[in-house]
């Protein structure tokens, strides 16, 4: 275990350590810090044992050291920003979903954005650890009975499963709540007002009935179409996630329209990669090597890229989905613009 794994393994068990009696009256409490004390090595080796995009080096760039630097920050932030108080139940379920080991993509692009187009990303963080809430609660609530009725999340229980419904349908709102608090408050100071409230609107609606809330309904009721369907769900369920973080990192940052256009289209173009790589993971991995349960796209008959254009089609619109996300950031700073580009090709050549 290298000196990013021992960062990151001190951080959620200092507070529930200190505070073990609150655990004490829950069923699962020895689960869950056994959960607290394991999570993090995954985000490590994740990055650490990544095939060849991991170790792969553009001008110079070593996306490995980068994406341990900023997943470090990132879970620091988290924690920070959500620690152990009263009520106990709900923070517990809450810091279960949000401290348990994501590839934290959306963070990394909002804070990437922000530096792409200034010399200074610490304006986004509040943004990226806003934008982790979000996805950790569209999660929570993605794996609820009566959505996608999943009992397994980042190798893990889901969150119902350990805590309950109730507590996980609570602790979702909670989080989203919870995240435009923090935009607010915590980014006072750091970035003028117009930028936040833009951030604020632009978040908001992209997670809304217009992006991710918009692609869970037309997922939900998808009962066949065509490529056509099946791209206006992926772009509104997931690419529209990466929109936000994309967007708001470049407002932080100070960016002019046209450079917030371009994020936009890098953006919705490597979520949709996200998707495409996501649907040829589920065909072709076990559920350990996913974290997640495999195969149930093809138990469900759910539309995918590969059930309806095959699966060698499907890794070469990947692969064009690939240039043309990093179409969008010729004419950037290329020293800055690397993080994006190694992100890009990290999810397309992703592995679980
Ligand atoms: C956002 C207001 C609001 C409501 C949510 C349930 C719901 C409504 C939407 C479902 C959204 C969803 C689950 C989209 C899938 C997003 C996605 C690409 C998940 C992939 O996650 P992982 O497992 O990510 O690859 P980690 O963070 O674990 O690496």
């Amino acid at each position: 275990m290298n000196i990013y794994a021992n960062i990151l393994l001190k951080i959620p068990m200092k507070r529930i350590s200190t505070s073990s009696s609150t655990l004490l009256h829950h069923p699962n409490h020895s689960f869950i810090k056994s959960f607290f004390i394991s999570n993090h090595t995954v985000t490590v080796s994740r990055f650490s044992s990544h095939s060849s995009a991991s170790n792969r080096q553009t001008n110079g760039f070593d996306f490995k050291a980068y994406m341990l630097e900023k997943v470090t920050a990132v879970n620091q932030a988290l924690d920070s920003a959500l620690p152990l108080a009263n009520p106990i139940g709900i923070h517990e379920a809450m810091r279960y979903s949000l401290l348990s080991g994501g590839k934290r993509i959306c963070p990394i692009v909002c804070l990437a954005a922000c530096r792409l187009v200034s010399s200074d990303e610490s304006a986004a963080m509040p943004s990226a650890c806003a934008l982790e809430m979000i996805h950790a609660m569209s999660l929570m609530h993605d794996d609820l009975p009566c959505m996608d009725d999943d009992g397994l999340r980042r190798g893990r229980p889901s969150c119902h499963v350990v805590f309950g419904e109730r507590a996980a349908v609570l602790a979702g709102y909670a989080l989203l709540a919870r995240a435009f608090e923090h935009i607010a408050t915590a980014t006072q100071g750091t970035a003028p007002p117009g930028r936040i409230v833009r951030v604020v609107g632009e978040i908001a609606r992209l997670i809304g009935p217009e992006g991710v809330v918009g692609g869970q309904v037309a997922d939900l009721k998808c009962g066949g179409g065509g490529v056509e369907q099946l791209e206006y769900i992926h772009l509104h369920k997931t690419a529209a996630s990466v929109e936000a973080s994309a967007v708001a990192g470049a407002v932080l940052g100070g960016a002019c329209e046209e450079e917030i256009d371009r994020l936009r289209k890098y953006s919705r173009c490597t979520g949709l990669m996200f998707q495409v790589v996501d649907d040829i993971l589920d065909l072709t991995k076990s559920s350990e090597e996913l974290g997640k349960t495999s195969g149930k796209d093809k138990v469900a008959d759910k539309m995918t890229y590969p059930k309806l254009i095959g699966i060698d089609k499907s890794r070469d619109y990947a692969h064009k989905l690939n240039k043309e996300a990093q179409e969008q950031l010729l004419g950037f700073n290329p020293e800055k613009a690397a993080p994006l580009i190694e992100l890009a090709n990290y999810i397309v050549h992703r592995q679980n």
